[in-house]
């Protein structure tokens, strides 16, 4: 059964809540600028397979996260975000307009890198999952070239693309042991940089302890490649 948040009772008003799914990414964005900015708030969990009809009327995309403020309800991760970097300090911009502008290009590139692994751990064979390690470990190069010496994206702050990209390298906490592909081989500045978020509180917190396991059974459901991989590599035989 799922809990319906109350958006009209004057004792949650001052209540911040993020609509959650255990296993998204673009929640742990949100969950992590809200640890950042030592936000408290709580969370409610639905099951994506079985939307219920609150949720819908929430959210026009139908999808996680959802941030409820009041009575105010906020879609979309990046809108998210960027509410509570307007109104919670510290900021997690940068102030020069550009630099700024370039991080919001980055948080997008982030998403492309999240399209990148559903299309990894979605392949049907051998070829495709290749392809799709091919395109990550690009992008990582990418990275390689534009990050800061460290520790986070842009030197000694943490800012929204370090939240943003927090939750793309808890991926390969599985990915490690269940493939051979060093994805972070040419690009050993990200590595040092996922091992630095790996370590951040904030980030710790954003999932539950059970997070690599819950998410080794989603992969095993896709039947894929991948899925092939955890039957014969991390399940017992
Ligand atoms: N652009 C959205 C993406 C959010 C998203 O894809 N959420 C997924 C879960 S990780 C979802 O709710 N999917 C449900 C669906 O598409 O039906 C954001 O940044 O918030």
């Amino acid at each position: 059964m799922h809990t319906q948040p109350d958006t009209h009772s004057a004792s949650t008003q001052q209540t911040i809540t993020l609509i959650s799914h255990k296993l998204c990414p673009y929640v742990q964005r949100a969950a992590i600028v809200l640890a950042e900015k030592g936000i408290e708030f709580e969370r409610v969990y639905i099951d994506l397979a079985n939307k219920p009809d609150w949720f819908l009327n929430i959210s026009p995309l139908g999808k996680t996260p959802v941030l409820l403020t009041g009575q105010q309800a906020i879609f979309e991760s990046s809108a998210i975000c960027e509410y509570l970097d307007d109104v919670f300090k510290p900021g997690l911009h940068p102030e020069d307009p550009v630099t700024r502008a370039r991080h919001r290009g980055w948080m997008e590139f982030g998403s492309s890198v999240l399209n990148a692994i559903g299309g990894y751990y979605n392949a049907k064979d051998g070829d495709r999952l290749n392809h799709q390690a091919g395109l990550i470990q690009q992008k990582f190069e990418q990275l390689e070239a534009e990050i800061s010496d460290g520790p986070f994206f842009n030197g000694q702050h943490f800012s929204m693309v370090d939240a943003v990209f927090a939750p793309v390298f808890r991926y390969f906490d599985l990915f490690d042991q269940i493939s051979e592909t060093d994805f972070f081989a040419s690009a050993p500045r990200v590595r040092q940089w996922r091992n630095h978020l790996s370590r951040c509180e904030s980030v710790q917190h954003a999932v539950a302890e059970n997070y690599t396991q819950m998410l080794a059974d989603f992969v095993l459901q896709r039947q894929s490649e991948l899925s092939k991989k955890i039957t014969n590599e991390l399940l017992p035989s």
